[in-house]
């Protein structure tokens, strides 16, 4: 049977917000996580991925988890590790003591960041390129993708880990038409991972079918996702107001863009 019920960790955040829009209308009711207050859902769990108990009664009775929770941009080593690396491995306890079958893990571009990007007739980056963290924040990412295949490996628990490029709601530069996933790409994909039989740990692409997309969507596709979007209509706008993207500068050199030069860094 397909999953119906959904914990959504970092529902308050950017993504989790937009996710909480569009997931409902794929048919799951979604329970939801945050250690912010989540507006204008008063039946959030309000709560910290370090605590464990909280995260153990979160994942009770749900038939997966898209895991956004943690830490978004770059950050000190000790908040990252904190958040995204011990953070993420109490999910997976949660998950495996409970007996969750399955995890989206929100994983990132940047744990191939420092990925040289294709140029002209260069091939598109395949998902088995070997991790180039860009940040700790990448570092964190790989981290949580090693942790799900050893989860899968160990204890049978299923994960996709989405290696999202950047999802929201328009791109607002060059870089991202290449690497921008629109939200309602970004809920199909989701909806891909969560329905895909057998899909042990896939590592996937998310973004939208950019006509300048830098990396290979196959393993996305073969879970039935058909992205319906292309960042194209923004093209000429940005473009015009930015300039196109030159190879000889080294924040345009990587398909982790700026993360490799001048990472901005998380708020909180
Ligand atoms: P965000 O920063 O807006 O949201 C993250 C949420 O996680 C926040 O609401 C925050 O309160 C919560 N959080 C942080 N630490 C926590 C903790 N210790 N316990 C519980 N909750 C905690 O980030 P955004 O953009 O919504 O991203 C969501 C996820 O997707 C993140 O894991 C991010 O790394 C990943 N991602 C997002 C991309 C994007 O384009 N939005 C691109 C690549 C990856
Ligand atoms: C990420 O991993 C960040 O979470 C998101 O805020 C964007 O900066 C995105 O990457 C990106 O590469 O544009």
């Amino acid at each position: 049977p397909a999953p119906r019920t959904i914990l959504l960790t970092g529902a308050a955040g950017g993504l989790g917000t937009l996710m909480r829009g569009l997931l409902p209308a794929h048919g799951y009711a979604l329970r939801l996580l945050d250690v912010r207050p989540v507006e204008g859902e008063p039946d959030a769990i309000t709560a910290d991925l370090a605590d464990k108990k909280a995260l153990r009664e979160a994942v009770r009775g749900v038939d997966a988890v898209i895991h956004l929770a943690g830490i978004s941009l770059e950050s000190s080593f000790d908040k990252i590790l904190r958040a995204n690396i011990e953070g993420t491995y109490n999910l997976y306890e949660a998950a495996r003591e409970e007996g969750v079958p399955r995890i989206v893990f929100a994983s990132s571009n940047h744990a191939v960041g420092f990925t040289p990007r294709p140029v002209g007739d260069d091939p598109l980056i395949p998902v088995d390129t070997p991790r180039r963290p860009d940040t700790f924040y990448g570092l964190s990412k790989s981290f949580g993708e090693d942790l799900a295949q050893f989860y899968w490996d160990k204890h049978g628990i299923e994960t996709v880990s989405v290696r999202i490029g950047s999802c929201f709601p328009e791109p607002t530069s060059v870089r991202m038409l290449s690497v921008w996933m629109s939200p309602g790409d970004g809920a199909r994909l989701f909806h891909a991972a969560l329905t895909a039989p057998g899909v042990g740990h896939t590592v996937v692409y998310g973004s939208s079918a950019n006509t300048r997309l830098w990396w290979d969507l196959t393993s996305a596709r073969a879970l039935g996702y058909e992205p319906q979007d292309d960042s194209e209509r923004y093209a000429q706008k940005l473009v015009a107001e930015q300039g196109e993207l030159d190879p000889a500068n080294p924040d345009h050199a990587h398909l982790g863009g700026h993360f490799c030069t001048k990472p901005p860094v998380w708020p909180y």
